[in-house]
């Protein structure tokens, strides 16, 4: 397979890049930023996460990458931490179900944050109902060590996967990430009101912060600041760039 030979080379010839989303808290400042992977192929142009990450899981290489990515991240958190206009943004990474599953993830993750000499409260895990199908309390354990440290945990794409209010009150998150396919048709189909508020309540009511993905609109934040959803991203203030632009939005916007 052309695609994997090439995936394989893609970190030691330097062609992944990570992309910054920004992320408004409820008074309208950026507070941080997703960050999103791309692969910048020397032939085939950029190649998207969604096209390669599903290659990368199936063959192992998302280890190295994920691995690479939270590297990157760090890196990037060190080099905000001196400036008073960047020190306080945080950076949230989409971590794979199988990294997260690995013995040694938790470990990994501390020695990455301890080596890059960042503050592990700038750093927010992003996972997926996905990883509920490895055991459960494998995940709370590596979760609760994460937390000790201070590290954040996020779960993505929230209600659109395996998670029961079950799961929801045994995992011990920080956040919750309404996904965008809620956020989308919210404002014309009364479901998605119904979905998005209740999932909004939940987190009121379980004490987690909420977050909603896909807000394109003035519309979009509004309705959902009036529901008490604390954060917001999407292509209303940005769509994922590069570190240059990003910096570029957050000293106009900030
Ligand atoms: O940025 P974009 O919308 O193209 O991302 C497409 C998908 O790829 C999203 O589901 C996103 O979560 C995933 N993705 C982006 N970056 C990473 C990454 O670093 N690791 C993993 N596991 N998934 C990522
Ligand atoms: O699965 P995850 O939530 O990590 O994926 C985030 C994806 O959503 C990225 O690919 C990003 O490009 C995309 N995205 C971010 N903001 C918006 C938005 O406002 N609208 C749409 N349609 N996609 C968005
Ligand atoms: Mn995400
Ligand atoms: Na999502």
């Amino acid at each position: 397979n052309m695609l994997e030979s090439d995936l394989r080379k893609a970190i030691s010839q330097n062609q992944l890049e990570l992309y910054y989303q920004p992320q408004v808290g409820d008074d309208g400042r950026i507070v941080g930023a997703e960050a999103l992977l791309r692969w910048e192929h020397p032939v085939k142009g950029m190649v998207s996460p969604a096209d390669f990450i599903p290659l990368a899981e199936q063959t192992g290489l998302i280890m190295p990458i994920g691995h690479w990515v939270l590297g990157a991240a760090c890196a990037q958190l060190m080099a905000w931490s001196n400036n008073p206009a960047t020190a306080q943004l945080r950076i949230a990474v989409n971590v794979s179900a199988l990294q997260f599953k690995e013995p040694n993830y938790v470990s990994q993750v501390i020695s990455v944050l301890e080596r890059s000499n960042v503050n592990p409260s700038l750093l927010t895990l992003e996972l997926t109902e996905s990883m509920l199908v490895n055991d459960v309390n494998d995940i709370i354990t590596k979760m609760n060590a994460l937390k000790s440290k201070g590290v954040c945990v996020s779960l993505d794409d929230f209600g659109t996967g395996y998670s029961s209010l079950n799961y929801l009150k045994k995992l011990p998150l920080d956040q919750i990430k309404i996904d965008q396919s809620f956020v989308r048709d919210m404002l014309t189909d009364e479901d998605d009101v119904t979905i998005v508020r209740t999932v909004i309540d939940l987190a009121h009511g379980m004490r987690l912060h909420v977050i909603a993905e896909g807000v394109e609109t003035q519309a979009h934040r509004q309705f959902l600041a009036d529901l008490g959803c604390h954060s917001f991203q999407g292509y209303l203030l940005s769509k994922p760039v590069p570190i240059g632009d990003f910096e570029t939005i957050l000293l106009a916007h900030n």
